[in-house]
């Protein structure tokens, strides 16, 4: 069977791998209850199968894939291709050479490669359009299929990197599959993180091995992938995600379901914040947990309006904060993320990097050194974790913010002198290979919060933490038709306008931290945001 090549379906790609099938099971029945149920492409990748076996197999498979007209991909083994005449093959970085597999496949075999840098995508685009078909962008997560992993995981942001220099090198004909550690928990994510930063393309499909061949029930399994796939909306809140932008009115409706809702705001934060944000947030009518206990974040999160402030200047294990991103991804929960001194030292870094590849968080707060970095757009290292002083070009920083909430799709908050919150969750919405048809991280609604100086906001310790605090119970208060955008702008304005009326009544920095929190009770609780002293505008 020979298929027209710009006509496959990528969107479901299974991966074979004999070694990890469930009892009663085999590999056909696998790949066939896979295909029944919304598999398009298929691959056999048996690694440790001798010659004859592999051919054999690779005849039976065949046979199924031709009953579902669904293409079939060899694995490394270009001979085998070639004898039971596949459809097309799958190699590696250290496999044989695209150019000689394309010479003896022939130009209407599909030729799929996978790729884990730009530098590789540098080079299919010098190949031009008749090599490479497909890449296996990967590795996204960390896997315990590939018994001999050469890569460590990229995450979405690597992919993004992938699919950028797709972009930049003009391979418009190359599709892309994710590959690695791809699951129903984390599929969604990585289909509305994935683009392209023009906007222009996502990931084609998901390709996975053990989540269809090691499952007990493939069909059930793959329907749910397919649901997955075929959904087109990703609500990691269980809040509205809409994009109309926050006006006084709107902040004084989420602060009056702040009050109603009581939020549970989990703290995970470092030693010097624990004392000062508990208080914070019984200020604005909330209940903070300090809590660390990996064994109750699931019973936690579980708690109606409960939301999660992760700081990363904590000095939690780095397991007990992977337990709670997911306990609270799980649930829809907020999670709202302060990556402390976030590349301030190779240790920080890595940290909050593998912690943002870890989840999705609904709203991502830094200073503008943090958020400059996290956009890359900081070439140097931050030193310590305070925010570099120095004349802010607003632009810069506004692009900045833009940058970290497209890419993380999240809610992005930089504090300075002025504060910037961009959001980048737009409907939620998602698509495979389209994007998000031509939005780019320009295109986001932004609001800047401005209320002059307040210097004596840098002589006490945490306000920039508990900043978090804040918008963490206020994005925990919501009802579920509540707005996220107002409630984080919401959150940023009286931070601010309360920060002003305490340095205002204070003596010095330690009645100004008492002051802080005076004034937050004071104006949270009369709830009148349009005669709070901080200015809201769009940009
Ligand atoms: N290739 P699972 S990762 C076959 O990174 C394969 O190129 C990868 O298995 C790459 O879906 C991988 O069980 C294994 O995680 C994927
Ligand atoms: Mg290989």
């Amino acid at each position: 069977m020979v298929f027209a090549k710009n006509d496959v379906d990528y969107s479901l790609y299974l991966v074979t791998d004999s070694t990890m099938l469930p009892p009663g099971t085999t590999l056909c029945s696998q790949v066939e209850a896979g295909l029944k149920n919304g598999v398009t492409l298929v691959q056999i990748r048996e690694k440790d199968t001798e010659t004859r076996d592999f051919v054999e197999e690779a005849l039976e498979v065949q046979k199924i894939c031709k009953k579902y007209k669904v293409p079939l991909i060899i694995n490394d083994r270009v001979d085998v291709a070639m004898a039971i005449d596949a459809d097309g093959v799958h190699v590696g970085q250290s496999d044989m050479p695209i150019p000689m597999v394309r010479k003896l496949l022939g130009p209407s075999k599909i030729l799929g490669w996978s790729v884990g840098k730009p530098s590789e995508v540098e080079t299919l685009a010098k190949w031009g359009p008749d090599m490479v078909d497909y890449i296996g962008v990967g590795t996204l997560f960390p896997t315990l299929t590939k018994k001999n992993p050469k890569k460590s995981p990229m995450g979405p942001q690597g992919a993004i990197a992938v699919l950028d220099a797709l972009e930049e090198f003009k391979a418009i004909w190359c599709r892309t599959v994710g590959i690695g550690g791809l699951h129903p928990d984390n599929i969604q994510r990585v289909i509305c993180q994935c683009v392209s930063s023009n906007g222009k393309r996502s990931l084609d499909g998901i390709s996975l091995v053990s989540d269809i061949m090691a499952a007990p029930d493939a069909c059930a399994a793959t329907k749910r992938l397919r649901g997955l796939l075929d959904g087109s909306k990703y609500q990691f809140v269980d809040c509205k995600l809409n994009e109309t932008f926050p006006t006084t009115a709107s902040i004084q409706s989420v602060i009056s379901q702040v009050s109603s809702n009581r939020p549970l705001v989990q703290h995970i934060t470092n030693k010097v914040h624990q004392n000062f944000g508990a208080n914070v947030t019984l200020a604005l009518g909330s209940s903070p947990i300090m809590s660390e206990i990996e064994s109750e974040v699931s019973e936690l999160a579980r708690i109606p309006n409960a939301s999660l402030l992760l700081n990363t200047g904590s000095v939690a294990p780095i397991e007990t904060l992977k337990a709670a991103i997911n306990a609270y991804n799980e649930v829809n929960r907020p999670i709202t993320f302060d990556p402390v001194g976030y590349s301030a030292t190779e240790t920080r870094l890595c940290l909050n990097n593998t912690l943002l590849t870890y989840g999705q968080f609904t709203c991502i707060k830094g200073n503008c050194s943090e958020i400059l970095s996290l956009a890359k757009l900081n070439k140097d290292r931050m030193k310590g974790v305070d925010a570099n002083s120095g004349n802010m070009d607003i632009n810069l920083l506004v692009r900045a913010t833009q940058i970290v909430a497209f890419q993380y799709r999240t809610i992005a908050v930089c504090t300075g002198e002025f504060d910037c919150v961009a959001n980048g969750i737009f409907d939620g919405k998602y698509k495979l290979s389209s994007g998000t048809a031509g939005i780019t991280a320009e295109d986001l609604p932004c609001m800047i919060i401005e209320d002059g100086p307040i210097p004596i906001m840098g002589d006490i310790t945490a306000s920039g933490c508990s900043l978090g605090s804040t918008i963490a119970c206020f994005i925990g208060g919501l009802n579920s038709t509540g707005n996220l955008f107002d409630a984080v702008v919401g959150a940023v304005l009286l931070y601010k306008s309360a920060g002003k009326l305490a340095s205002t009544r204070c003596q010095g920095s330690g009645s100004f931290h008492v002051q802080l929190i005076d004034a937050l009770y004071q104006l949270f609780h009369e709830n009148k945001p349009e005669s709070w002293s901080a200015s809201l505008k769009k940009f």
